[in-house]
């Protein structure tokens, strides 16, 4: 039974996803002590070619050539979390052929084994000559939404998935599927849609920080339990890094009641930072060979790299325009006593600024206006608003919602949703303001976000909600926000109008001598 009441979302924040102690059943596990090279667990279903392996030396187990390759990678005191050996070997009487991921993990060794599959020319594999071109064709894609697009595409040619999402965070973590891929006969399309952040929750986002794919070939698999020698047990196995790691059930139910079957997600990381992810679905099961699985890593570094060249070429035109305004309205204050006047008046003034809408300077009580802005008294008002609440030490002030800080601002939302303000002098007297009109924006999200979870009636069970119907939300009062790089540019002219007030100041005086 499921009761319709939402539960906590940081209840799903709690469920420690690094330590499932179990994986999938298509890997198979070998932990081994990266001092001593002593096998201290295993998963549940190793086959016959490493038969009991716990207590026993990987040396009993394993080629000379893997195990030389290993030891030189993975096991010196130096050797990073996360760091990975590919290769593939033959096990067993048999010679039966395995592909091998291992990687380092604390003071551990996590070797993943699988079978290479009977038949692999089955399974699209992608090498060099397939990814190179794939980044070529990335790197000629201009503009931020047809790089995505085209990492959509050329992510699914290599992966063989029914669709690829390129998913983008906003900074609350809600996200948006940006660019869509898929086959034409599933006609279901998440494209421009919205999905709030508990959907992927802050400890998922940290995993994925640090471990860049997660792939499941068979939602409806039995989890293989992971078996430790007594000691060892102490320590629970971090899968952080596993290629085979269990995935929470909880985000399992979700991608059931998605109609999803296999899938992938890829860190998509922009200057430190998780940016988004590639998304892979699958209505049936999806095997991806651990090649091809590189792969497509290769081509989500790619497109991240695209966005961080993207972002900053664009960002600096905005800075260059920006500083060159700012220096022509400095050059007008050197040459004047008044600084109303050299704001306000010549060929640049407050208004080349910020893309704002309306802007005015406060000077002793008095105002002058540019542009769309509130009335002349309203904007006294503001002014007398952040004279006060400002804390003391602070020169600045910016907001897209100026109204919830300042709900007698409500009747100007159409003029000044968004407020930014430098005062010039510590007492406050003169004061700089830049406004902005409210943008009304809809969002339309993948199912009600402010009911994402749904727990079981009576207990602290958390699932993820069942319906992904379009939602649509109206948001109003707000403008686009102001960068933290503006304010910075807002508080250097407010200095230099300092300089000029203060010569005003003291010209009065010698005049009034
Ligand atoms: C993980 N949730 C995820 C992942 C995605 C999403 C992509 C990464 C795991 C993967 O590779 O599949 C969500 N998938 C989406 C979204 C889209 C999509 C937004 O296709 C839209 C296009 N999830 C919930 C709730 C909880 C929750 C309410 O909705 C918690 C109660 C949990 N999601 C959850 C957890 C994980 C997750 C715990 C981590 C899974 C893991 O890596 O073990």
């Amino acid at each position: 039974r499921v009761s319709a009441a939402p539960v906590d979302p940081a209840l799903c924040e709690r469920e420690p996803i690094h330590i499932p102690g179990s994986i999938q059943p298509h890997a198979h596990l070998i932990v081994a002590d990266a001092g001593t090279l002593e096998v201290v667990a295993c998963s549940a279903n190793i086959p016959d070619a490493l038969a009991r392996p716990i207590g026993q030396p990987l040396a009993a187990l394993l080629p000379d050539g893997l195990l030389a390759s290993l030891r030189a990678r993975l096991c010196g005191p130096e050797v990073e979390d996360g760091r990975v050996l590919r290769a593939r070997t033959v096990l067993g009487p048999g010679s039966v052929p395995y592909e091998v991921v291992a990687h380092r993990s604390g003071a551990r060794i996590l070797a993943e084994f699988e079978r290479v599959p009977l038949h692999p020319e089955d399974f699209a594999t992608a090498g060099p000559i397939e990814v190179e071109a794939a980044v070529g064709r990335l790197r000629g894609a201009s503009g931020l939404m047809e790089a995505a697009a085209c990492a959509a595409r050329e992510t699914r040619a290599l992966t063989g998935f029914e669709s690829i999402l390129v998913y983008r965070f906003d900074p609350d973590w809600n996200g948006e599927a940006i660019a869509e891929d898929k086959v034409e006969s599933w006609d279901r399309s998440l494209m421009g849609l919205h999905f709030p952040a508990s959907d992927i929750p802050a400890q998922a986002r940290a995993l994925y920080t640090r471990s860049k794919s997660r792939f499941v070939i068979d939602r409806d698999y039995v989890p293989v339990p992971l078996t430790a020698l007594p000691g060892a047990a102490d320590t629970p196995i971090d899968l952080t890094f596993a290629q085979g790691r269990s995935l929470s059930p909880i985000h399992l139910e979700y991608q059931r009641n998605l109609g999803v079957n296999g899938s992938m997600s890829v860190s998509i990381m922009v200057e430190g930072r998780l940016w988004g992810l590639l998304i892979g679905h699958h209505r049936k099961p999806h095997y991806v060979a651990p090649e091809t699985r590189a792969a497509a890593a290769v081509l989500a570094d790619a497109f991240a790299m695209r966005v961080q060249e993207m972002e900053s070429i664009r960002l600096w035109h905005a800075q260059q325009e920006h500083l060159a305004a700012e220096s022509r309205l400095v050059r007008e204050l050197a040459r004047s006593d008044d600084f109303v006047g050299a704001l306000t008046q010549g060929a640049t003034t407050l208004l080349d600024l910020f893309e704002a809408g309306g802007a005015a300077t406060v000077s002793d009580g008095s105002v002058r206006l540019l542009g769309r802005t509130p009335p002349a008294a309203a904007v006294l008002a503001i002014a007398d608003h952040l004279r006060v609440t400002l804390p003391p030490g602070r020169t600045s002030y910016a907001s897209s919602e100026f109204a919830a800080d300042h709900p007698a601002s409500r009747p100007w939302t159409d003029q000044a949703s968004g407020v930014l303000a430098a005062f010039v002098d510590p007492d406050r007297a003169h004061l700089l303001l830049w406004f902005r009109p409210e943008v009304p924006s809809t969002v339309t999200w993948g199912g009600d976000p402010r009911k994402p979870v749904l727990g079981a009636a009576g207990s602290a069970t958390v699932l993820p909600r069942r319906s992904f119907e379009r939602w649509v939300e109206e948001r109003r009062g707000a403008s686009a926000p102001f960068a933290a790089w503006q304010v910075g540019i807002a508080e250097a002219l407010a200095q230099a109008v300092e300089g000029v007030v203060l010569r005003q100041r003291r010209k009065i005086a010698d005049l009034t001598g």
